[in-house]
């Protein structure tokens, strides 16, 4: 080891580690600009990166995977608590006894003829009083790199460290090599396992290099670990991401908002004002994109921070008009995962550009034309860049304390049935609305009704313990905190009768965001609806877009008979949650279809208003 490590704890594990997966070495990452090219290096050497040209996309590298380990794994991942209770009916669970077993035999010599990582790293800025520290112990230099990205690592973070608590991380792609045997460029094990104890605080992977599944601070540590310490410690860690919004007076609301994967986070969390708004002297600043750890503060607000350093953002469909900013973040520094190469040494994706190169090679190393018919890059392929390089990234995005948050916003894909936007009533309103978010997809994905598959808080896979508790958690948080944010829904993607989207999006949605944050300054008005507070057409801001009022109507209406069927499909989540559901979430139900019988006049009276054009019977 090339620096001191004074936790006794650390050197006890890795030394457990080291017995069990017996590698042939053993390399402590110190964080270095020196190690990362020189680990870069190795991985052209061994043919899992190929180094771009270095005047096109500067110090930046593409790695193909293997074809079977493409995505985080769903039905792989475990929490492991004690009772399966715990778990909930959400999570795939064996008990921690039995997994232990299982995992023990897999990792069992597992590391033979590699190089195990000892990747120390910390979950937030470092020191900061929300953030946690973890390590990750793997057999794969990708993971390594990518680590360095996506979180503060290496030698400071076991400075930080000293003798204090740490989340044990183990990783294995699960491909021993014996001796002479030579390897492939993607190492990994048909066999894998996903697996999180919750109680004990560890994470154990095993036979995938990809992602989630790997990169173990993001979706196994700062979700499904940290929402079960959070529980506990009485703070949120959420599916959000948080963007800053400063308005013409100068003044900065800062946001929090989850969407299920496919509807755009990034796009959003980077979001460009139309030029008429930011004329006015709009602006929008990126804290994160993927997750946000948030705690009550001495003051009564709550404090969120971003525990990532990275993007591990999406490629497909980002270009320079749908998110200019993250084109700019992966400019340079950046490592690519399953896009396409292209004939001068640059990346392509599928809507990178509008005309595709004449010639690639596709993320499986075939050559590549438009008419062949196969995508370039696989619809999950995947950018890794360091945060620091997004232009709008916020200048607070790295203060310890965190930011003051002042709303929460919760969007699906609603083709139907759920309006552009509206306030919930109060916290709990707000908290039922969450709990009961959906997403169009395909009628095969797990947990569908219809083609609706419910994602509360947009937190189905990777919540660490019973959902039903999570929203317990979630009104509990709101009974203790002086000044919880506001709470909101928004959907983006409504369509007319000929299937087309109402709304154009992108950097519109600041229109929307706009009347969020006048809202929660006091200084947008409103109107009373079955489901909460909703704009009228002449509260939001159309300059420079060509809205209608019919247009409105079309993106807010809330059809009775259509609303029934939605209260049917919460009501079937919630008998799925029964044994722990919070029975204000009965009660709530029960409200909201007693307000849909109310004519469309009462809301009209109650709201003072002279038109309400929003929703209708
Ligand atoms: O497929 C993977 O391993 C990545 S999934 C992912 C990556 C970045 C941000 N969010 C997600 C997600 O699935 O929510
Ligand atoms: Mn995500």
């Amino acid at each position: 080891m090339g620096y001191e490590v004074k936790n006794a704890q650390l050197r006890k594990w890795v030394d457990e580690v080291t017995a069990l997966c017996t590698p042939d070495n053993i390399h402590w990452c110190d964080g270095s600009q020196e190690e990362y090219d020189s680990l870069c290096s190795q991985l052209v050497q061994s043919g899992t990166f190929r180094k771009l040209n270095n005047d096109k996309r500067p110090n930046s590298y593409l790695a193909w995977s293997d074809p079977i380990d493409v995505a985080r794994v769903e039905d792989r991942t475990f929490i492991c608590s004690l009772s399966k209770q715990d778990a909930g009916p959400t999570n795939n669970w064996m008990h921690p006894k039995e997994m232990k077993e299982k995992l023990g035999d897999l990792f069992k010599g597992c590391m033979k003829g590699r190089t195990m990582y000892v990747i120390p790293f910390s979950m937030g800025p470092l020191g900061s009083p929300i953030a946690k520290i973890g390590v990750e112990i793997s057999d794969s230099p990708y993971v390594a790199v990518n680590m360095k990205i996506m979180t503060r690592m290496g030698k400071q973070v076991v400075d930080v460290l000293g003798d204090g608590e740490f989340v044990p991380c183990l990783h294995s792609v699960g491909a021993p090599l014996a001796p002479g045997q030579k390897d492939v460029a993607w190492p990994c094990n048909k066999e894998k396992y996903i697996v999180h104890f919750p109680e004990e605080r560890a994470i154990w992977s095993f036979g995938s290099g990809y992602g989630g599944n790997a990169l173990l601070g993001k979706k196994c540590l700062a979700l499904r670990i940290a929402s079960k310490q959070g529980k506990d410690e009485g703070w949120l860690a959420e599916h959000m991401l948080i963007l800053g919004v400063q308005s013409p007076t100068g003044e900065k609301t800062y946001v929090g908002a989850a969407f299920p994967s496919a509807c755009g986070k990034t796009n959003f969390a980077m979001l460009i004002p139309p030029k008429p708004l930011q004329d006015k002297g709009w602006k929008v600043t990126t804290l994160g994109d993927d997750i946000a750890w948030i705690k009550p503060g001495p003051d009564g607000q709550v404090y969120a921070i971003n525990p990532e350093y990275g993007y591990f953002g999406v490629a497909p469909g980002t270009n320079t008009k749908t998110n200019p900013n993250a084109m700019a973040s992966c400019a340079a520094n950046t490592i690519f995962t399953n896009v396409a190469l292209t004939e001068d040494g640059d990346v392509w994706w599928e809507g990178m550009t509008d005309e595709p190169p004449a010639k690639l090679t596709d993320w499986q190393g075939n050559a590549w034309t438009p008419d062949c018919g196969r995508p370039a890059a696989h619809p999950n392929s995947r950018f890794t860049a360091p945060a620091s390089q997004c232009p709008c990234v916020d200048p607070d995005w790295e203060n310890p304390k965190g930011v003051p948050m002042s709303a929460f916003i919760f969007g699906g894909r609603r083709k139907d049935t759920v309006p552009l936007v509206y306030q919930a009533f109060n916290w709990n309103f707000g908290v039922y609305l969450a709990s009961t978010l959906g997403s169009e997809t395909t009628a095969a994905a797990v947990g569908a009704t219809g083609n609706v598959r419910r994602d509360p808080f947009a937190m189905l896979p990777f919540c660490g313990y019973h959902m039903a508790d999570y929203f317990g958690h979630w009104l509990q948080f709101g009974r203790t905190v002086p000044k919880p944010p506001r709470i909101f829904s928004v959907n983006w993607f409504r369509k007319d009768a000929n299937g087309k989207f109402i709304w154009p999006g992108y950097g519109d949605n600041m229109r929307v965001l706009k009347w969020i944050v006048e809202r929660v300054q006091g200084k947008a008005a409103a109107v009373e609806s079955p489901l909460g507070w909703m704009p009228r057409y002449e509260d939001m801001d159309w300059d420079g877009l060509d809205m209608t009022r019919e247009k409105f109507n079309d993106l807010m209406s809330v059809d009775r008979d259509v609303w029934q069927n939605e209260l049917v499909a919460h009501e079937e989540l919630f008998v799925k949650l029964f044994d722990r559901l919070p029975k204000e979430f009965l009660h709530m139900r029960e409200l909201i279809t007693s307000s849909l019988w109310r004519s469309p006049e009462h809301w009209e009276q109650a709201a003072g208003a002279t038109a309400n054009e929003g929703w209708n019977d």
